[in-house]
């Protein structure tokens, strides 16, 4: 092996080298830490200038990562934020966290790695390692990395070298970190792959190499379109549930008995994050360029996308029941955020189950502990209720969208307001004002005319 090679490899080997990591948000900024704790110098480049500057406070804007954490590396003078591209001159290892959403018309949206390629462009040494570790479709590391700095006259595997490795970053997740977490890379190059392995080695506690970037790259859709299928699967039989009169909850806790062979997922109305509701869908349009065309994820996309729909039909039934319609009722949704115990808003469901209700004709508002406000479809900022039971007991009907561990579910439901549970956050209390997806609603002879305020 050339120079380069050797250099870096010794580098990586007595944590010398000097480490970048570009992207401070859920996935880089635990990376970096995690770098920080390991020994090694970690230069870290955002192009948000308050990121870098909370980061320098010692106030972490990451769940994950504590205050405390983030001021131990930050004083330990190997943690250097920075918005200065120009840093890479002295990085030997460079990591990519960049966001990769879908554009308006759900196509991805790679422009966030091409900028980071150009700067690199500018500022590329000889001996840099790449790391890729943004979601994206298999091709991209040699599409829109390789190709790009091989145009500079450098050489993948002799003059820098190449690796893809998935971010498997799940914020909030207490048992699984960024150490703990097996990491998955492939290589260009075997060059490539030796130092990408020796590197996340110091800091990863399990390695998987794999033979290429594309492996690799296939390997995280295949994990997130599998979320996808399955969500969506187990959605399309809570909707035949509910036509046959059968409880979908009962069947999946008896169906979860068996253990082998089977994984239980649950209903909810609809998919959110910044993982599942996209990664398929970046993997449904590279296959189109081999004329592939995914039936599964354009399926299991349409299903999980209707779910929102189907909550709003259902609130109709259950309505229907006193003697009510969706117009110019009193909604509370109860929950906003994508799922439990986080305030992360993006691509929540109920934000749609939400927005479907205002389009109905209902006087809808909601309560989240941990998402205060949102900006609707006009751009409006709407606001929290506050938690008040005697509030809560003027609504037509309760929504359930987000099983936050916190709420008091025994209290909301002694309220007697009809609720729709889409999570079966009310399993406990089998009353008949308590109705969910994924099961028929049960019909009352009489209208309890109370409730019809
Ligand atoms: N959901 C269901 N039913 C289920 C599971 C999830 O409706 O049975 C919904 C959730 O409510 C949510 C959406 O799907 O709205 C996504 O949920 P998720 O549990 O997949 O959580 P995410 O989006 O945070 O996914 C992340 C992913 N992590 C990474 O990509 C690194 C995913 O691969 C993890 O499996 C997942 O966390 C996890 O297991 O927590």
């Amino acid at each position: 092996m050339n120079q380069e090679y050797e250099q870096l490899l010794n580098a990586i080997e007595d944590k010398k080298a000097v480490l970048g990591v570009v992207g401070l948000g859920y996935v880089g900024l635990p990376l970096a830490v995690e770098m920080v704790k390991q020994g090694f110098t970690v230069i870290g480049i955002d192009v948000d200038p308050s990121k870098i500057e909370q980061i320098y406070h010692g106030d972490s804007y990451i769940t994950d990562i504590s205050s405390e954490e983030l001021k131990a590396c930050v004083a330990s003078g190997r943690f250097k934020p920075t918005t200065d591209y120009s840093m890479i001159t002295v990085i030997d290892a460079l990591s990519i966290c960049v966001p990769t959403p879908l554009s308006e018309n759900q196509d991805p949206d790679t422009s966030y790695i091409t900028s980071v390629v150009d700067q690199i462009k500018l500022h590329m040494k000889k001996g840099l390692l790449i790391t890729l570790e943004s979601t994206t479709y298999p091709g991209t590391t040699e599409e829109l990395i390789q190709d790009k700095i091989e145009a500079l006259g450098y050489r993948v595997g002799e003059d820098f070298f190449l690796c893809f490795s998935p971010e498997r970053v799940d914020p909030s997740n207490t048992r699984f970190n960024t150490f703990n977490t097996p990491k998955v890379i492939g290589g260009t190059t075997e060059a490539c792959l030796t130092l990408g392995t020796a590197l996340y080695s110091k800091y990863v506690e399990q390695v998987v190499p794999v033979t290429s970037p594309k492996v690799a790259e296939m390997s995280k859709l295949l994990e997130n379109t599998f979320r996808s299928v399955n969500i969506a699967f187990i959605n399309e039989m809570a909707m035949m549930c509910d036509r046959m009169g059968i409880d979908i909850w009962e069947v999946i806790d008896a169906a979860g008995t068996k253990p082998f062979g089977f994984m239980p997922f649950y209903p909810g109305p609809g998919i959110g994050g910044h993982c599942i509701p996209l990664d398929p869908m970046y993997l449904s349009w590279k296959a189109k360029g081999f004329r592939f065309y995914s039936k599964f994820i354009e399926l299991a996309q349409s299903t999980n996308d209707n779910m929102p729909y189907y909550v709003i039909n259902k609130t109709s039934t259950i309505l229907n029941e006193y003697a009510k319609s969706i117009k110019k009722s009193n909604i509370l949704v109860l929950g906003m955020a994508y799922k439990p115990d986080i305030s992360d808003l993006r691509e929540s469901p109920a934000l749609e189950v939400y927005e479907l209700y205002k389009e109905n004709g209902a006087n809808v508002e909601y309560y989240d502990p941990h998402a205060v406000s949102f900006r609707d479809k006009n751009g409006e900022t709407v606001y929290s209720v506050d938690y008040d039971l005697a509030k809560f007991k003027t609504y037509d009907c309760i929504v359930l969208t987000t099983n936050h561990s916190g709420l008091d579910y025994g209290e909301i439901a002694s309220m007697g307001v009809p609720i729709l549970d889409t999570r079966n956050a009310f399993k406990e209390f089998n009353e008949p004002h308590i109705y969910k997806i994924g099961h028929s609603v049960q019909h009352i002879e009489e209208p309890n005319m109370a409730l019809i305020v």
